[in-house]
């Protein structure tokens, strides 16, 4: 089975983020992996032209609480997208399920509601060691991934503006 490194791509079709501002929103679950997240959406962010005046960050306790902090961060600031940072590892029992569950429902539900991209940064693995392969392992970061996806969305919504 192929698995696409989730820091491969072109980078030259990135527009510039230097006008956009973004919110990010981290789970403080499994702090290890989120932590390798945030960093990597930052350096990415700041890579494309963003700066540090134009990037809020605030936490949430867990996965389940991205989609209200997400929609706080859209309410009460002025921003171009938002990224949710999250990741939900399977444990013994169907929980895990729930949170994928609603967190994807509601991030998706924002998208919808408010008129900007809200980006979904949540890793879903069924152990610890698939999730550190994806926050700065062998399997790239997809903290890099969601700050690409949040400055190409925010591009299109100007474009279309
Ligand atoms: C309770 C819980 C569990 C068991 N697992 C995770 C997880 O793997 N990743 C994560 O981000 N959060 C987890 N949580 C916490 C929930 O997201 C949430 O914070 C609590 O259920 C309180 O609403």
């Amino acid at each position: 089975m192929s698995t696409t490194d989730l820091s491969k791509y072109d980078q030259g079709s990135v527009p510039d983020a230097g006008k956009m501002r973004f919110g990010i929103v981290v789970a403080e679950f499994n702090s290890d992996i989120t932590s390798s997240l945030l960093s990597g959406t930052l350096t990415t962010l700041k890579k494309h032209g963003a700066s540090d005046k134009n990037i809020v960050v605030k936490h949430v306790p867990g996965s389940f609480e991205l989609t209200l902090g997400a929609q706080f961060l859209a309410e009460y600031d002025d921003l171009d997208a938002v990224i949710c940072l999250g990741c939900v590892i399977q444990g013994e029992t169907p929980h895990f399920t729930y949170i994928c569950q609603g967190v994807t429902y509601g991030i998706t539900k924002l998208n919808l509601e408010y008129n900007i991209p809200f980006i979904f940064g949540v890793l879903t693995t069924l152990t610890h060691e698939q999730a550190l392969e994806r926050a700065g392992g062998k399997l790239g970061n997809k903290g890099d991934e969601a700050a690409v996806t949040a400055i190409r969305m925010a591009a299109l919504q100007r474009e279309m503006e």
